[in-house]
């Protein structure tokens, strides 16, 4: 095993130099590591430790008191986290569900007949944005944002201690149905959904692909989540029955997919690596990392479609509570990707605020708003687009 600082003289303190105004250092590419450490995680990890070093000497310069390296929330792998705090973390999403919506007012009420709970509000004002939050320039720091009221309120609502864990993909490639997470135990996110057997490939017309039936197919049946109600959507589910209006009142049970095929062919340690450190413009990260480019999901549908169920919901997938841990991941990933090279990709941003710019609409400055509804304030894009920024003050591990 070998790093390609040893290779390549691209050390973690050449980078930081570049960022400082030393020309010459460049941010590292795939090809300056093995297809063994690409696929290994060893380069992943390796820049994900220059990335962390660039944070703490930028940070280190910005002369703040309050939010420092040292003292910002630290975000782990679900599986890092002790026991006990998982089973809070389940705990607390459960309060939420359980939890009377706070946001919506009587009079708006009757335009959300599915908007039962505090948790709903967070799926209501995601089908509500649906079309201006993918494929937009704001994207990254709209979801970013979206997960971090959602650990807010799981700690100041219901009293949650531990950090909002993401969900490393890779490390579940080999069997994503035998990961941790959906081990079905206490202190587990909840089991898969119960096998459904004999089922048939799914042609996906949009993508063009014939999606192969997953591991489970029914409602979650043990652990956290296996009694719980879901109440808005499908609106957009391949061979379900979809909901005529957004926030239609649907109760049923969480269903999951636990799928492979999805896992293994768009989120292992070599396409997030590939995506992370060969797409240096911002227009080209946001596009494959979404499947807007050459792969038809990138690792945003890719981590979406593995759980299958409500997370293949374009518009109410938030309902799993998966969908958290996967873009914790996916703001994790492009934590790493900005802090590679933060003085040309930190505030860069490119698009509109229409999905796939249709309709037409204004190309998004860093002063524009980003709409939150029901879940908390609106909140200014530029602000949010630094994990050091606004009111957010976290790294990843
Ligand atoms: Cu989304």
């Amino acid at each position: 095993m070998r790093f390609s600082t040893a290779v390549t003289g691209l050390t973690a303190a050449t980078v930081v130099s570049a960022q400082v105004g030393v020309s010459g250092a460049r941010a590292p590419l795939t090809s300056d590591y093995t297809a063994t450490e690409v696929a290994d995680g060893t380069a992943f990890n390796n820049v994900s430790r220059m990335a962390l070093e660039n944070m703490q000497y930028n940070i280190g310069h910005r002369n703040t008191t309050s939010c420092t390296y040292d003292n910002a929330e630290q975000r782990q792998e679900w599986r890092t986290l002790p026991a006990a705090t998982r089973k809070s973390f389940t705990d607390s999403i459960t309060c939420l569900m359980d939890m009377p919506p706070t946001h919506m007012t009587a009079e708006e009420a009757p335009g959300y007949p599915g908007v039962k709970s505090r948790y709903d509000e967070y799926v209501a004002t995601h089908i509500n944005y649906t079309y201006n939050i993918h494929d937009t320039a704001d994207f990254f720091a709209w979801h970013r944002t979206f997960i971090h009221f959602w650990e807010q309120d799981l700690i100041n609502l219901c009293g949650y201690t531990g950090v909002l864990p993401y969900w490393n993909w890779a490390l579940d490639v080999e069997a994503p149905q035998n990961s941790p997470l959906f081990s079905g135990d206490a202190y587990s996110l909840g089991s898969n959904g119960k096998y459904i057997a004999n089922r048939t490939d799914i042609y996906l017309y949009e993508q063009s692909i014939n999606m192969p039936p997953g591991t489970g197919g029914g409602c979650v049946y043990s652990g956290p989540f296996s009694n719980v109600t879901i109440n808005l959507g499908p609106l957009d589910l391949p061979n379900e029955v979809n909901v005529n209006s957004s926030f239609q009142y649907n109760p049923r049970c969480l269903k999951r997919d636990i799928n492979p095929f999805f896992l293994q062919t768009y989120n292992t340690y070599t396409n997030i690596t590939e995506t992370m450190l060969d797409n240096i413009y911002i227009e080209d990260f946001q596009d494959i990392f979404q499947g807007y480019g050459s792969s038809p999901f990138g690792l945003h549908g890719g981590g979406h479609y593995t759980g299958g169920g409500s997370m293949m919901d374009f518009h109410s997938s938030p309902s799993d509570p998966l969908f958290f841990l996967h873009h914790g991941m996916v703001d994790r990933v492009y934590t790493i990707w900005q802090n590679l090279d933060i003085y040309r990709r930190q505030t860069a941003i490119s698009g509109t605020s229409t999905l796939g710019n249709s309709p037409a609409s204004a190309e998004m400055t860093l002063n524009d708003t980003m709409p939150f509804g029901f879940v908390g304030p609106d909140v200014r894009f530029g602000d949010y687009i630094d994990t050091f920024g606004g009111d957010l003050c976290y790294r990843y591990d």
